[in-house]
């Protein structure tokens, strides 16, 4: 094989998440989620609507937050092939955003037409991820004590060196007691999923597992992240109500169905940004001073499996002078 170098999309993917990152860092801990998410939704969509594609949007939050969004079935780009699914998840982590917390980034993926999990009606979405080591051990069917088993086992380690990331909810009570029994130790996020998966597969973050129940938007995302990382991500949806749970099994959703990281994204040739929006465990947060701004993110390719970490300095007065946005 001997193909010439291809477009690396995730180059342009980082000018949109820095651009939602700009915009929507100004309302840190200032206590409004919807001006927040509007501006980071507004900066992404300029960005991705001048980006060479032909894209629909798969995944695009905002309905189970009620939150300003971008369109499921809103096309994006500039028409042009490639012919991709995007997903997006412009702020993950609106309420630490809103309250100065750490970890707020923002996100968005590229994958070929139809390789993207459509969630349907499916807003929740039990998940287990990993990083590399771990990636042929995990079962989302077996117990979170068998998972931490196999886990330490195949590291070498035992589970009490295990850091299990989970979602501070009320839901979780009985997951968290498990993990404390089983002997792991744990870290609770009050949001922010997406980069709670992404850091099992980051050396030195200290995580080593995410476990629980968390948007079925974000398991996607994050399945992307992981297939270009190298970990890997397991699913099952959660029907909230008997209504959804009907309206999903009519549209031909098997909510007992073990869903894959190939299910979630069927294509290695994935793309995926992230950008801190607040200081966090991988990345840090926008920095404002005199006429800038300095953003911190990641861009990840997963047909070569690169993983770029790029710091950018932005002059926002020669931006302003040429953006629609003010950043
Ligand atoms: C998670 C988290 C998101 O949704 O997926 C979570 O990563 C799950 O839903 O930041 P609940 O908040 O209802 O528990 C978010 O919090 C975004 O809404």
């Amino acid at each position: 094989m001997n193909e010439q170098p291809t477009r690396n999309l995730a180059m342009e993917l980082v000018r949109v998440t820095e651009a939602a990152a700009l915009s929507a860092g100004r309302f840190m801990g200032r206590g409004d989620k919807p001006a927040a998410d509007k501006a980071a939704v507004d900066g992404m969509r300029l960005v991705l609507n001048a980006i060479e594609m032909d894209g629909v949007i798969v995944i695009g939050e905002g309905e189970k937050d009620e939150a300003p969004m971008l369109f499921n079935g809103e096309r994006l780009g500039t028409g042009a092939p490639p012919l991709v699914d995007i997903a997006v998840d412009p702020i993950d982590g609106t309420r630490p955003l809103s309250t100065g917390l750490h970890n707020a980034i923002s996100t968005v993926a590229l994958a070929p037409r139809g390789a993207m999990f459509n969630p349907g009606p499916f807003v929740y979405m039990s998940k287990i991820a990993v990083g590399p080591e771990a990636c042929d051990v995990i079962d989302i069917e077996a117990s979170p004590t068998e998972n931490l088993k196999r886990i330490a086992n195949v590291r070498g380690e035992e589970v009490e060196d295990l850091v299990v990331v989970i979602l501070d909810r009320p839901r979780h009570t009985e997951l968290i007691a498990e993990v404390r029994r089983a002997g792991a130790r744990i870290r609770l996020i009050p949001d922010g999923d997406v980069a709670g998966a992404l850091m099992t597969a980051w050396p030195d973050s200290g995580i080593d597992v995410l476990m629980g129940i968390g948007g079925t938007p974000e398991g996607v995302l994050a399945a992307c992240a992981l297939r270009a990382m190298g970990g890997n991500i397991q699913g099952k949806l959660i029907a909230r109500t008997e209504d959804e749970l009907r309206r999903g099994r009519e549209m031909g959703y098997d909510v007992n169905k073990v869903l894959s990281m190939d299910d979630l994204v069927s294509s290695e040739d994935v793309y995926f940004a992230a950008t801190g929006i607040t200081n966090g465990d991988l990345l840090r947060g926008v920095d404002y001073f005199s006429h800038g701004a300095r953003t911190d993110s990641l861009a990840l390719r997963g047909r070569t499996g690169t993983v770029r970490e790029i710091i950018a300095t932005h002059r926002l007065e020669k931006l302003d002078r040429i953006s629609r946005i003010h950043y």
